[in-house]
């Protein structure tokens, strides 16, 4: 505290944490923790931390055993839907992957109990935590690792504050979607108080066209998700006119993330190892989240609209794309592969007949989408767009697309640019879906935006006060989200996986 305002505001907020700290979290300990949109502003302005919000992931409810806070974790393999029709086979935590977030306040004791449910052995780490080495969850040096049906319990307690995060320490067991939020609330809130906070995991697969089981040897990912859900599936941030904003953002991938918010300046204000001072924050509206890493950014979101929020690589604005969507190439014969196998594409195994980036395979669309499979059938854009180029191709867009390219959208002469096509049949309102993600945080959005909000994108929609109550009057009325679920040939599949014989 280097000036008097600051140690006003740190008095009082101290008081205010004395009193109603310890009442925060008391109520969530029987049921469920809240979900989805609270109007926690009330106890903002009473110098308490809100609770974070993570949405479209549940919250771990917790019991008290004295004074311990007890935690159940069930390490396990789950059906998550990521987007409509598309659920994935994934390993992550009581259901969900990401697990349930956890949040706790500075200074608890806490006792973790965890089950392995997987075929195989695992081990939890609790990511950044200062706790005795025997809790660290290093597999085959700080533990042994928790076979198959068994069981490992942690405790320690926490005197950091800040956004942690908990995940299996088995490498390749992260890339299958074992990643969990574990927030430390401060004992003394961290001034300027925030009237919403939010927690943003960032994570990524590459699935084989027709798959549900992520690759996990694989780099060419293609399907990239906001707490669990591909745009336009993942729930928007909903803020009110004039709020502050906290939003945490967690990575724990194979690939960084330029996280960018259009419409506002934020400050970066902590990291994974906690709150930087506030004389060491800086301005951006893109932050870098590299692996391992978190981001806290605040912003006061004085400025009103439906903003997206998402990384700024181009190839993590897509959805599915991979070999199915087509090449980037003209003319039917001679289409580049849509990548060769794993054994020769990726180089990690015997190249045969020669070396990946050999002239034996000349260029190729990727590293390969799977192990054992033989280079995809050449395909194009370009005939499809010979196709269309100049016509009035009204609703000729995919089956469950609510549109087709609208008459207009490619030039006559679209074919004859090189180049051509680009975004033209990968985004727009042909991939608009708005039916299929509907829900009340989407209230009001205009008609056909989804066709243009895929892969790790979604928005921070500030709403001015009549707006923000009408979708909150919604979320509270529990109007669900209904995505189109998956064919059953698919869950038939998941279904063994879950129950083997
Ligand atoms: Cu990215």
């Amino acid at each position: 505290m280097s000036n008097r305002r600051n140690f006003v505001r740190g008095f009082f907020s101290l008081t205010a944490a004395s009193l109603g700290a310890s009442r925060l979290f008391a109520q969530q300990s029987s049921t469920p923790s809240a979900r989805g949109y609270e109007d926690h502003r009330s106890g903002a302005r009473g110098g308490v931390s809100v609770p974070v919000q993570t949405t479209d992931v549940p919250d771990l409810p917790f019991t008290l055993d004295s004074g311990v806070k007890v935690f159940h974790l069930i390490a396990e393999p789950v059906k998550q839907q990521i987007a409509p029709n598309k659920v994935l086979a994934l390993w992550g935590f009581n259901g969900s992957a990401p697990g349930p977030t956890i949040q706790v306040n500075q200074g608890d004791r806490v006792r973790l109990i965890v089950d392995n449910h997987l075929p195989e052995p695992t081990s939890m780490h609790w990511h950044g935590f200062e706790i005795p080495h025997n809790m660290d969850g290093g597999p085959g040096i700080s533990q042994q690792p928790i076979k198959p049906g068994g069981r490992f319990v942690y405790e320690f307690t926490l005197h950091q504050a800040g956004t942690y995060f908990y995940h299996s320490h088995m490498a390749m067991q992260e890339m299958m979607g074992m990643l969990g939020a574990f927030i430390m609330h401060a004992k003394q809130p961290h001034p300027p108080a925030a009237e919403k906070d939010f927690v943003v995991l960032l994570q990524e697969y590459a699935v084989l066209p027709n798959n549900i089981v992520p690759n996990s040897m694989n780099m060419e990912f293609n399907w990239l998700l906001i707490n669990g859900k591909a745009g336009p599936a993942a729930t928007p941030l909903i803020v009110r006119l004039g709020d502050r904003v906290r939003i945490r953002m967690i990575n724990l991938g194979m690939d960084h993330h330029p996280i960018h918010l259009h419409g506002h300046t934020f400050v970066v204000t902590g990291t994974e190892g906690g709150r930087i001072p506030e004389t060491a924050w800086y301005p951006g509206n893109t932050v870098l989240v590299g692996v391992a890493q978190a981001r806290e950014i605040e912003f006061v979101a004085n400025n009103p609209g439906d903003w997206m929020l998402h990384c700024h690589l181009p190839h993590h604005m897509m959805n599915q794309m991979s070999s199915n969507i087509g090449m980037m190439t003209r003319g039917g014969r001679g289409a580049m592969p849509a990548g060769v196998s794993m054994e020769n594409g990726m180089g990690m195994l015997t190249g045969e007949p020669g070396a990946p980036a050999g002239d034996d395979y000349g260029p190729s669309l990727g590293r390969g989408m799977g192990v054992g499979s033989t280079n995809d059938q050449p395909t194009t854009n370009g005939s499809i767009a010979k196709q269309n180029a100049g016509k009035n191709t009204d609703r000729q867009g995919m089956p469950g697309m609510q549109m087709g390219t609208e008459s207009g959208d490619i030039a006559q002469d679209a074919d004859s640019v090189p180049g051509f096509p680009q975004d033209a049949y990968m985004e727009g309102p042909m991939m608009a879906v708005d039916e299929m993600v509907s829900k009340p945080e989407n209230y009001g959005l205009p008609s056909g935006w989804s066709g243009f909000m895929q892969g790790m994108m979604t928005f921070v929609r500030v709403l001015p006060p009549d707006q923000y109550d009408e979708v909150m009057r919604r979320v509270h009325k529990g109007e669900k989200q209904q995505m189109p679920d998956i064919p059953e040939t698919n869950m038939h599949d998941m279904h063994n996986m879950n129950h083997p014989k």
